[in-house]
């Protein structure tokens, strides 16, 4: 298909709740999201680059950068029969995952909506509803966290996630075994610790936690393996994830025994794939991380998130319950049973909802033909 168009809008989005975590507290997400016009058809992709560099080096406006000046002028204008082909025109552009990933869902929307198939069977997904989780950010008091925890479970949710970091941790699961002894709980650090940390690591053991989420360093495959020699709990992998090349030394070392895949950080669902395959043929299980998504990532995540592998509930939390209002229609909401449906329409197979768009875009560029305009 001729790529006859690319765009780019910058959004900002308000949180409904402020989202605390060891790397700081968003009130706001900025991302960004691309738009390929193709072959008579329309892809959207949403690029996780944040508004600050805490959890991954990249920004907006460096993913803004490395798509204008690389990764669109590799595939603009041009004839492309996959996205195969497309991954293979920016190759050399090293790293940046959160740019790449951006435009590659964009892509693999127009691909699957070309075909008129949904974007989970384009990607080799076999469910028609996926596990769905909550991520809670670190709360004031003991009280304040079992109180969101009731609310989340009301709601079906299956699984919690607390962020923890050093001072604000083991008090915190403590408080939720007592009071809810059967739950699914585990806990992410986000790479606020260090193996002098290994006692505290010791004594999560006994909370019965599903796993724990880069506790260590964020490039960190070593220190983990030493941690995790030391753990009856699985240690599960995130920052530290950038490619099946990572997840091969990760699991080989056993640095972890799980994996969390997000598309972003990996560079892309062709990436994502590739460590789902790797893993399912290892027997370590993967799960769905997020990254605060709007509706169009978040209906990427719910398509990967189908595939069989994917065997922990997600980080996919309905829209309401990051934002107000969502930008695509229908919006995302969780059922009863904490499952979220697979959309079953082409592609991303949820409309994106132009003036709610319009309305959350801070800055906008569209590149055409041979000029940028
Ligand atoms: O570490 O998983 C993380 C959000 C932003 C950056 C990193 C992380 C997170 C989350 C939120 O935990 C998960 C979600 O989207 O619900
Ligand atoms: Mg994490």
């Amino acid at each position: 298909m001729l790529i006859d168009r690319i765009e780019l809008r910058h959004i900002k989005m308000d949180l409904v709740s402020p989202f605390v975590t060891s790397m700081g507290t968003e009130y706001d997400e900025e991302h960004i999201i691309v738009r390929v016009d193709t072959g008579g058809v329309t892809g959207w992709g949403e690029s996780v680059a944040e508004g600050t560099p805490y959890y991954s080096y990249e920004t907006v406006p460096t993913a803004w950068h490395i798509l204008k000046d690389f990764l669109i002028p590799s595939i603009l204008g041009k004839e492309i029969s996959g996205i195969d082909e497309a991954i293979s025109l920016y190759a050399r552009v090293r790293g940046h995952m959160m740019a790449k990933a951006g435009l590659e869902a964009a892509l693999w929307d127009a691909f699957a909506k070309a075909k008129k198939i949904s974007l989970s069977k384009m990607l080799g997904g076999t469910r028609k509803k996926v596990d769905v989780g909550v991520s809670i950010g670190i709360q004031s008091s003991e009280k304040a966290l079992i109180k969101k925890v009731e609310t989340h479970l009301g709601e079906g949710y299956k699984r919690i996630k607390i962020k923890i970091a050093p001072g604000n941790d083991i008090q915190f699961v403590a408080a939720l075994r007592k009071e809810f002894p059967g739950l699914l709980l585990q806990v992410d650090a986000n790479s606020a610790y260090t193996l002098d940390d290994i006692s505290l690591f010791k004594k999560m053991d006994d909370y019965k936690l599903i796993l724990i989420e880069q506790p260590l360093g964020y490039e960190d495959i070593f220190d983990h393996s030493k941690l995790q020699r030391e753990l009856k709990t699985p240690i599960c992998l995130d920052e530290s994830i950038h490619s099946l090349d990572d997840t091969r030394a990760a699991i080989e070392l056993d640095s972890c025994r799980i994996i969390n895949i997000k598309p972003g950080r990996v560079g892309g669902f062709t990436e994502s794939k590739l460590i789902h395959d790797y893993c399912a043929s290892m027997n370590i299980p993967v799960w769905h991380g997020g990254m605060l998504e709007s509706g169009i990532g978040r209906a990427g995540n719910v398509a990967l998130a189908s595939l069989p592998n994917f065997t922990l509930p997600g980080d996919i939390s309905a829209s309401k319950r990051y934002y107000k209002e969502d930008i695509v229609e229908p919006e995302f909401v969780v059922n009863p049973d904490g499952t979220m449906d697979v959309p079953t329409k082409p592609g991303i197979g949820v409309e994106v909802n132009m003036k709610m768009l319009d309305k959350v875009t801070v800055k906008s560029q569209i590149f055409s033909g041979l000029k940028y305009i």
